[in-house]
């Protein structure tokens, strides 16, 4: 028995036979890549990849960066290639873009894109378009939860693998089934998933459970950097480049360290400023939501983008210009509800 898509209205079609025509694929997701980029590769590439005939391309998977620890332990996640494409690695006829907003956050020269069809798949309402083919649809949850409904529509029975790889991208863009987002066909699909082999806690423990000592020290450092501004409204959490010195901890232990300033009852704005590990003088700015405040157009006015719960962007500038900038733009969006 096939699960249900959670949206029967999605028009796959112009994907499923440009992925049957081609010969070479290659699935890439965003810098600095989430759960939900991650899951939503491994899942598409099993399936790719698979003796099911869904194609006969060959099928590849690269991204900038490398995959995050937490999510090593997915199938195929070994397989994915990293680094800004070299004339070495060959071109392909089909690239699939997945869970980005922007061609530019692929982070990859012009001339990986020369002669092929780029697929766009994503759920990021601020998504530009950038593909030939352009599946956006910002009523999903996560784009694993699209793969879900790509899958299906291809006639594409799940096993474990996929199974575990879709229940990551989703349980991590949901907050592990909590956000607003997590509507009642999101619930039907995660019972679909488990059916399929994805196992919960085992799955929880490696994502959630599994942080690192320096990433712990992190944590109580960047919890210490804490301000409450905007009369309770507003939490603010940052990291410096001297505390990863002092704590040996890397970026991917920062992961979710702003949930712990939107944690504090009253605030319903958090933010996160860190250090960008590869540009000097840039900044990564995180928002998170709690009920009313959409911190996706506020990321949206700072030049980024994202979800109404869930969004970011770069800033140049010394900490405290940037700081600055972010507080206009928090304060607007506070006091105009
Ligand atoms: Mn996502």
């Amino acid at each position: 028995m096939f699960p249900r898509p959670l949206y029967g209205d999605v028009d796959w079609m112009p994907v499923i036979d440009a992925i049957r025509q081609a010969e070479r694929i290659v699935l890439i997701t965003h810098c600095n890549p989430d759960g939900d980029g991650i899951g939503s590769q491994m899942a598409l590439y099993d399936a790719l990849s698979s003796d099911s005939l869904l194609c006969h391309a060959g099928v590849a998977m690269h991204n900038r960066d490398a995959v995050p620890r937490i999510y090593s332990f997915l199938r195929h996640a070994d397989q994915a290639r990293m680094g800004v494409w070299t004339e070495a690695c060959a071109a392909a006829d089909v690239i699939i873009a997945l869970d980005c907003g922007a061609r530019s956050r692929l982070g990859m020269p012009d001339s990986f894109f020369e002669g092929a069809t780029l697929i766009n798949i994503d759920h990021h309402a601020s998504n530009r378009r950038f593909g030939d083919i352009n599946i956006v649809d910002a009523r999903y949850c996560a784009t694993g939860a699209m793969i879900f409904d790509l899958l299906i529509a291809m006639g594409y029975a799940l096993n474990a693998d996929t199974a575990s790889a879709i229940y990551v991208a989703v349980m991590t863009d949901t907050a592990s089934f909590r956000l607003a987002s997590s509507t009642p066909a999101v619930y039907r699909m995660a019972a679909d998933l488990v059916e399929a082999g994805a196992q919960p806690w085992p799955i929880t423990v490696n994502v959630y459970e599994s942080r690192s000592l320096s990433g712990l020290h992190m944590m109580t450092a960047c919890l210490d950097t804490l301000e409450i501004h905007d009369g309770g409204l507003s939490a603010w959490v940052y990291v410096t480049d001297e505390m990863y010195r002092q704590t040996g901890a890397d970026v991917e232990d920062t992961e979710g360290l702003i949930d712990y300033a939107r944690s504090i009852e009253g605030v319903e704005i958090a933010v996160f400023i860190r250090s960008d590990e590869n540009v000097p003088g840039r900044w990564k700015v995180s928002f998170r939501g709690k009920t009313f405040a959409n911190v996706g157009i506020l990321a949206g006015a700072l030049g980024g983008g994202g979800h109404a719960y869930a969004a970011g962007c770069q800033l140049t500038g010394s900490f405290d210009e940037v700081r600055g900038r972010v507080q206009a733009e928090v304060s607007r969006t506070l006091s105009a509800h």
